[in-house]
């Protein structure tokens, strides 16, 4: 613990962060727990550690607190959790949006751009000409049928907490496909490995950044581009009857957010929280850490620290 804690005055003071600076404005914060966040993708949560490691190098204390993707944004609006360091455009949006209503903070955009939809490998662009067209993977959907989805293509869709509405959008479009849930991310890439060595018909939920784009070749689905009235109002887009007739955005946000007691008991520390910015190559290289070097997040975070020096110095500032 001593050894850590000399070790880390001696990271902040070569990142030329004042040992004055540092106590002052620790004496502004609560000396409670942070509480950051966790959720069930290695990107959350090897960045969740990061940034808890780092708070921690700063003399702050904190603890992760898992939660459901969509809940947790009640907990962020009650004060019943401080942080959160990935906040999806495609997937939380709407449940953000409700939070930040609620008293809870946005906290800020990374430079990172994201999308999160619908993914087949490249291969599949000769066995469904058209690709990457919705309507041209629709007319192809008996190729991706299986036992247990009958004469319907089978779509395997995220966990069930990750607030997409796939099943919703198949029944908009008027689609010959059935999603097929995966209980958690790790059998998304187990599914995609397996088709992809037999070049086999696969169609599955991605998202980038993400660890995938460096492993394997592929593209997202085209489904209607998006627009916020696709998900509100019933007469946008082709049916007139219902939402979710569209593809997620293309070029979705990803921010931070954070408590509304964030900012009243740890001013200081939300300060530095504001300024925590990460650009796509980033994001993807956390997430390589846990789901192709299979550390620890514990280990991917310190790896990711010491690989970052010079971003996160800065935030520091
Ligand atoms: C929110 N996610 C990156 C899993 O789509």
């Amino acid at each position: 613990m001593l050894k850590f804690q000399s070790l880390t005055r001696a990271v902040l003071l070569g990142a030329g962060v004042s040992a004055a600076a540092m106590s002052a404005a620790r004496a502004e914060d609560s000396s409670d727990p942070i509480k950051i966040v966790m959720n069930n993708w290695s990107s959350q949560v090897v960045l969740a550690n990061v940034v808890g490691q780092l708070l921690e190098m700063q003399g702050r204390a904190v603890e992760y607190v898992p939660s459901d993707t969509q809940l947790q944004y009640t907990a962020l609006a009650n004060g019943d959790m401080d942080f959160q360091i990935e906040v999806w455009e495609g997937s939380q949006a709407e449940a953000f949006d409700k939070a930040v209503a609620a008293g809870a903070l946005d906290l800020g955009a990374h430079d990172a751009v994201t999308r999160e939809d619908w993914w087949y490998p490249s291969y599949l662009n000769e066995v469904c000409p058209g690709l990457p067209d919705w309507k041209a993977l629709d007319a192809c959907a008996e190729k991706f049928a299986t036992a247990e989805t009958g004469t319907k293509g089978r779509f395997v869709g995220p966990p069930a907490d990750w607030g997409k509405h796939y099943s919703e959008r198949i029944q908009a479009l008027g689609m010959n496909f059935q999603e097929v849930p995966v209980g958690q991310a790790a059998t998304l890439w187990a599914e995609l490995q397996a088709a992809y060595d037999r070049k086999e018909p696969v169609v599955l939920f991605n998202w980038t950044p993400n660890f995938i784009e460096a492993k394997f070749e592929g593209q997202f689905v085209e489904f209607p581009a998006f627009d916020p009235a696709c998900w509100t109002d019933p007469k946008w887009g082709q049916n007139p009857d219902a939402i979710y007739d569209c593809g997620a955005p293309a070029k979705g946000y990803l921010k931070k957010a954070g408590s509304k007691q964030l900012a009243e008991k740890w001013p200081s520390a939300t300060e530095f929280l504001k300024k925590v910015n990460l650009t796509n190559p980033q994001f993807a290289a956390a997430a390589a850490l846990v789901d192709v070097d299979g550390l620890t997040p514990e280990d991917a975070a310190k790896k990711w620290i010491a690989d970052n020096e010079a971003t996160w110095k800065a935030w520091m500032q």
